[in-house]
């Protein structure tokens, strides 16, 4: 008799910022999705495989996490809000992350959503590190009276606490099935992707205001040689004046985004980097629904 194997889809979803990106990374042990104090930092639905055994029984759970929800301005928005669309309707799980200062908003997808789905859900409340024991009680009430009879479970990401109630529930609800996708992986996107997130999660944390938003990377070239690896960029923005606030005066902006890229980069692949990057002007691409399909945006 072959023992059963359980696999499924794990769906992270939520509004921008409460902590999707930090939750799968933490559940899969590995920095596969990038990170920022900024809304809208993720834009694509990235998949984190976690496999083991729990009880005898060996399992393969497949995260995706997915960009914040939120109601779309641009073709851009549109396609991120595919990806969670899409990633609702494969779960058999959905953990809806919370954190202790959201509120539950009337975003038309999500409340038909909760209301009329059959798929079992997890409510996470985040970031419990920075409330108090009382402030936290008033939020797991205010969030069991919009989710009736859903588990509320507080957490810190960051700080992996109660981590693991979530993955006995997981195991609870996880279907027999063999696994899906090769126990050797750790997630479906390709080496590229994760290079040209990297640059992209550097590009959120070094610029203000509008300009990470108006910047997609594109990874051109990847070449991986005995010693190292050669990586070539190119930053695509909206308009000349961001091309040179991206670029610096004598590209020193430029400069610092591509050292900490490549420290990142270095320790994501376990090999020595030499990073490319060019920043070239695309106006209005996150309204063109040709250019976001060159970058890899299903519409
Ligand atoms: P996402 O937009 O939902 O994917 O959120 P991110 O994972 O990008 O996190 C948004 C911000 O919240 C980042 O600055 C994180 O470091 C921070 N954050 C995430 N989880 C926690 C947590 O448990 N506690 C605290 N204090 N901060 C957190
Ligand atoms: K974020
Ligand atoms: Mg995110």
């Amino acid at each position: 008799m072959t023992p059963e194997h359980k696999a499924g889809f794990i769906s992270i979803i939520g509004k921008p910022n409460v902590g999707k990106s930090t939750l799968m990374n933490a559940l899969v042990g590995e920095r596969l999705s990038i990170v920022s104090s900024k809304a809208q930092t993720t834009r694509h639905r990235i998949l984190g495989m976690l496999n083991g055994e729990h009880k005898g029984t060996e399992y393969q759970i497949v995260y995706s996490d997915t960009p914040g929800v939120l109601l779309p301005k641009y073709e851009l928005h549109k396609s991120m809000m595919q990806f969670v669309k899409s990633s609702l309707e494969d779960a058999d799980v959905v953990l809806y992350v919370t954190d202790v200062f959201d509120e539950f908003e009337d975003l038309d997808f999500l409340t038909n959503w909760k209301d009329f789905t059959d798929t079992p859900i997890l409510v996470l409340l985040n970031k419990i590190d920075l409330v108090s024991m009382e402030k936290l009680e008033e939020k797991v009430a205010y969030w069991q009276g919009i989710f009736p009879g859903k588990p509320i479970i507080p957490i810190s990401a960051l700080e992996s606490v109660h981590l693991d109630q979530i993955f006995s529930h997981l195991m609870e609800h996880l279907p027999v099935h063999p696994p899906f996708f090769d126990k050797e992986e750790l997630t479906d996107k390709p080496e590229k992707f994760f290079a040209s997130e990297i640059v992209r999660e550097k590009i959120f944390l070094n610029y203000k205001k509008e300009i990470p938003y108006s910047c997609e990377v594109v990874v051109t070239s990847f070449k991986e040689e005995p010693t190292i690896l050669r990586i070539a960029t190119e930053i695509y923005v909206e308009r000349v004046s961001q091309r040179a606030i991206i670029i610096g005066h004598k590209g020193e902006n430029i400069k610092k985004v591509g050292i900490q890229a490549r420290e990142d980069l270095e320790k994501f692949f376990g090999k020595k980097v030499f990073l490319e990057q060019f920043v070239k002007v695309e106006p209005d691409w996150r309204a063109k629904t040709d250019k976001l399909r060159s970058f890899g945006y299903s519409l």
